[in-house]
């Protein structure tokens, strides 16, 4: 089936139930809607008798058909037929494509709602003109949804629909609203498929503006999400990027930018000092109301987990998003994730509330992060190996390319990717792992480089890591370090030390990445 012209970028599904509309009128509702924006309507209605739905049918026809925007009814075939619309939705349990197809003919629009792999390319086989994937967030919209797929159920999807040869179109639906339109479409996007858009039923029913509502969603789907790095660089390889380093840190030396630290209890001190001997301006606030303010100053968020409640996850949750609106370079710090439930949960919750440009944590962290069940840590610490480093690459690659961020996985060697580039660097010194702090503040420094350098996030990375990582070897190997209570203080000398040699313009030290 040949794709039909449709925009599918702003797709509202009604609901008429008191729970999102309210008291309002569904057909004025639509009619707002239109007005903002909406570029397809389904009138999703389980409540009313067959004659009513056609009646609203038909009224809701003469809204979207002279603004050119199709309607398709939810399920109901018949209702479609009999109000003379463009289409149907069909869900997995309800009338099957196939008699959609032959009742309503080649010209209807018919979209089916997709939750695997299997029902996205058996619709597509079938001849569906568009798939519902979802469901992508928990919605309190829709109960007993199947299953919670997320942003990384999304792209799986696309990507099998991409190697299947497919060009179905595809929106995708359930808890999207502005505060995560842009960042779903950009991290469901898979290399070889995008989404067409997204749809939702209570960003725009629940809203008492409807059209304002409608308005603010519709730009956002047709602009790239701030944090998103510009497509136009070329990305750098591996010898021209190491040759860039000491003009990076040269640039945060000179620059001071804010770091802005919501981190725990343990590290508060060594982080700040840390930041400012690199030369960028900490700031160590968990309050997510003031995140607003500080992300308008244009620094940037390190989220680090370590010591974590409820109270202070709905902070980071505020920052994460103060942050992502603006652009501002966040960084996650998922400390200990696979320790215990709580941590389990906070990292899919808080990955799920916005976008990180960068993650870091050891081996056990990552694995979480990458979402590996069964990851057993013992307390916060590093622990054992379990992967060889071909499946560390390969996990750090992947889960970068999912995510489409930055992944670094710490460790003696350390594993960085943005999806694309991978690179293993073995600097840094034993006396790391002996002291608290030295894996949360690499975070405030890796974010502290972010900061002023936005366009390539693997360099700003690679950058921060080699400046921490160098200037611990440099002071381990120091006659007045005998241990780690000697290594701290020499520590902070040494990546103070950095800090002067860039801003005299001396990268030589940057030569010793191993
Ligand atoms: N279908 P909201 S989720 C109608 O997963 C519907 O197939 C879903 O509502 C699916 O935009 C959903 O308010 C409700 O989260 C989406
Ligand atoms: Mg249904």
């Amino acid at each position: 089936m040949s794709p039909k012209k449709v925009d599918y970028s702003l797709y509202l599904v009604t609901d008429s139930t008191p729970a999102i509309l309210g008291g309002k009128d569904l057909v004025s509702v639509v009619k707002a809607a239109v007005e903002g924006g909406v570029t397809v309507v389904q009138y999703r209605d389980k409540t009313s008798d067959t004659a009513e739905l056609v009646q609203i049918a038909q009224e809701l026809h003469k809204i979207t058909k002279p603004a050119g925007v199709p309607l398709l009814i939810n399920d109901r075939a018949d209702v479609a037929l009999a109000a003379g619309v463009e289409g149907v939705h069909v869900g997995q349990d309800d009338l099957d494509l196939k008699t959609a197809r032959r009742l309503l003919g080649p010209d209807a629009i018919i979209g089916v709602t997709a939750n695997s792999e299997e029902e996205a390319l058996e619709a597509s086989r079938d001849g569906a003109d568009y798939l519902g994937i979802g469901t992508v967030y928990a919605t309190p919209t829709k109960e007993n949804t199947k299953s919670i797929i997320g942003t990384a159920g999304v792209q799986q999807i696309l990507s099998a629909l991409a190697a299947a040869r497919y060009d179905v179109s595809t929106v995708c639906i359930g808890g999207i609203n502005a505060s995560n339109a842009q960042r779903v479409l950009y991290q469901s996007t898979s290399p070889q498929k995008k989404l067409d858009g997204v749809a939702v039923v209570s960003a725009i029913m629940a809203s008492s503006n409807p059209k304002q509502a409608a308005e603010k969603l519709a730009e956002l789907v047709q602009t790239h999400p701030p944090f998103a790095t510009s497509l136009s660089k070329p990305a750098l390889f591996r010898d021209t990027l190491i040759a860039k380093i000491p003009e990076v840190i040269k640039r945060m030396a000179s620059k001071k930018p804010l770091c802005h630290n919501m981190t725990n209890l343990v590290v508060q001190n060594f982080a700040a000092n840390v930041a400012i001997a690199i030369g960028s301006s900490p700031i160590m606030s968990n309050n997510g109301l003031e995140a607003a303010d500080l992300a308008a100053l244009g620094g940037s968020l390190v989220i680090n987990m370590g010591t974590t409640t409820p109270e202070i996850k709905s902070n980071h949750l505020k920052a994460l998003a103060a942050y992502n609106e603006v652009g501002g370079p966040t960084l996650f710090d998922p400390v200990g994730a696979g320790a215990t439930e709580q941590r389990r949960q906070g990292v899919k919750d808080i990955m799920a509330g916005g976008y990180f440009d960068l993650i870091k944590g050891n081996e056990g962290e990552i694995r979480t992060v990458s979402g590996a069940s069964g990851v057993k840590q013992h307390g916060v610490d590093s622990g054992a190996s379990q992967l060889s480093l071909q499946d560390k690459i390969t996990l750090v690659r992947g889960t970068a390319a999912r995510e489409r961020n930055v992944i670094l996985m710490t460790g003696q060697v350390d594993v960085i990717s943005d999806g694309e580039r991978t690179f293993t660097i073995r600097n840094g010194h034993a006396y790391l792992g002996e002291i608290t702090g030295s894996g949360c503040a690499l975070g405030t420094t890796i974010a502290s480089v972010m900061a002023v350098e936005r366009e390539d996030k693997l360099l700003a990375a690679i950058a921060g890591l080699l400046m921490y990582e160098i200037a611990s070897e440099r002071a381990a190997v120091r006659e007045d370090v005998k241990g780690p209570g000697t290594f701290i203080p020499a520590f902070i000398d040494e990546l103070y030390r950095i800090r002067q040699e860039s801003l005299e313009g001396n990268g030589d030290w940057a030569k010793n990445v191993q």
